[in-house]
C-alpha cells in the first residue's frame, strides 16, 4: 500500500488559494503539459493561471505534430496574469523554440519571476515527449543552456534532457553528481537530476544539488508504463509546494510524494501509454489502493 503524501494547505471555500503559473504546451490527450499541470494543481488546491505556448496533436501514442504560438502572445499571457491577479510561484514546459524561450525569459525577468526576483520559477526544460518525438527545435537547445536556465530557481531534466543538455550520460550515482555540478555551473539556483529512469534501480534516487551540498531524496520508484505527465506532474509539485513558501528541498519532498502517488494511480487509456492520475486526491478520505 502507497501511504498518501502530505497534502498541502487549503484554504476555506470562498477564499483565493495560492496562484501559480504554468506556461507550457497543450498535450490533446490530455496528459502531459497543461493538461497535466491543470490536474495535479487543482488537486492539490492552488489556483493556475495559464501561458500556452504551443498546441500539440497527440494521443496516447505519441505526438503526431504541433502548432506554435506567437511569441508575443506568450509574452502577454504570462504579464496579462500577474500584472492583475499574480502569482506565488512559476513553472515551464515545452517552449518549443528560441523565439517564443526569448519571450518568457525577458517577460519572467520583467516581472520578477525566476532569476534574482522574488517569483520562484522551475524550469522543466522539455525537449521531447515520451516516445521520443522532439518538442523543442534543435536549435533552441542553446538557448535553454544559455538563456532559461540561469533563470531556474530549481531546474528538473530528466535524464534524455540532462543528456541533451549537458553531454553527460547519467548511469550511476558519480555521473548524476556531474550532471548536478554541470546543470548548476550553467546559471541554475538549483539543479535536480531525477534517478526515475535508472531503469537498474528499483528505487528513483532523486539528487538535489546547490553548489554546496548534494542532497539524495530516495522513494520508491512505481513501475508502470503509464507514466505520461510524470516530470510535469513532479514540477508541478514543486511548484505549488514553493508558492507556499516551502524551501526547495522541502518542496521536492513533497512532489516526489505527491508523483508517486500519483504514478500508483495511473490508468491505461487509448492504445499506447496512459497518464499518472492526481484524481486519486478524489477520493483521499476514503478510499486506499
Ligand atoms: O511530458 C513532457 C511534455 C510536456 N508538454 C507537452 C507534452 C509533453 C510530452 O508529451 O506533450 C505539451
Amino acid at each position: 500500500m502507497t501511504e498518501y503524501p502530505p497534502l498541502l494547505p487549503t484554504v476555506p471555500d470562498g477564499t483565493t488559494p495560492v496562484r501559480v503559473l504554468t506556461i507550457a504546451g497543450s498535450d490533446s490527450g490530455g496528459g502531459a503539459g497543461i493538461l497535466a499541470d491543470m490536474r495535479s494543481f487543482a488537486l492539490m488546491g492552488v489556483h493556475a493561471c495559464v501561458a500556452v505556448t504551443a498546441v500539440t496533436v497527440q494521443n496516447s501514442r505519441g505526438v503526431s505534430g504541433y502548432q506554435e504560438i506567437d511569441p508575443a502572445i506568450v509574452g502577454d499571457q504570462i504579464r496579462s496574469v500577474v500584472t492583475d491577479i499574480g502569482v506565488d510561484a512559476a513553472k515551464t514546459g515545452m517552449l518549443a523554440s528560441s523565439a517564443i524561450i526569448e519571450a518568457v525569459v525577458a517577460t519572467c525577468a520583467d516581472l520578477g519571476i525566476g532569476g534574482a526576483g522574488p517569483t520562484p520559477l522551475v524550469v522543466d526544460p522539455v525537449c521531447a515527449s515520451m516516445h521520443g518525438d522532439p518538442l523543442l527545435a534543435d536549435e533552441a537547445l542553446d538557448d535553454v543552456r544559455r538563456k532559461l536556465i540561469p533563470q531556474a530557481t530549481v531546474v528538473t531534466p530528466n535524464l534524455d534532457e540532462v543528456r541533451l543538455i549537458t553531454g553527460i550520460d547519467v548511469v550511476d550515482a558519480p555521473s548524476q553528481r556531474a550532471a548536478a555540478r554541470a546543470l548548476h555551473d550553467l546559471g541554475a539556483r538549483w539543479a535536480l537530476v531525477k534517478g526515475g529512469h535508472l531503469r537498474s534501480s528499483d528505487h528513483s534516487p532523486d539528487l538535489l544539488f546547490d553548489g554546496d551540498e548534494y542532497l539524495e531524496f530516495d522513494h520508491e520508484r512505481i513501475d508502470t508504463p503509464h507514466d505520461h505527465g510524470a516530470g510535469d506532474t513532479l514540477a508541478a509539485g514543486l511548484t505549488a509546494a514553493l508558492a507556499h513558501g516551502y524551501s526547495v528541498p522541502e518542496a521536492l519532498r513533497f512532489a516526489k510524494a505527491w508523483v508517486t502517488r500519483c504514478l500508483a494511480a495511473a490508468y491505461p487509456l487509448g492504445a499506447g501509454h496512459g497518464p499518472v492520475n492526481p484524481l486519486w486526491r478524489l477520493g483521499a478520505q476514503t478510499s486506499s489502493p
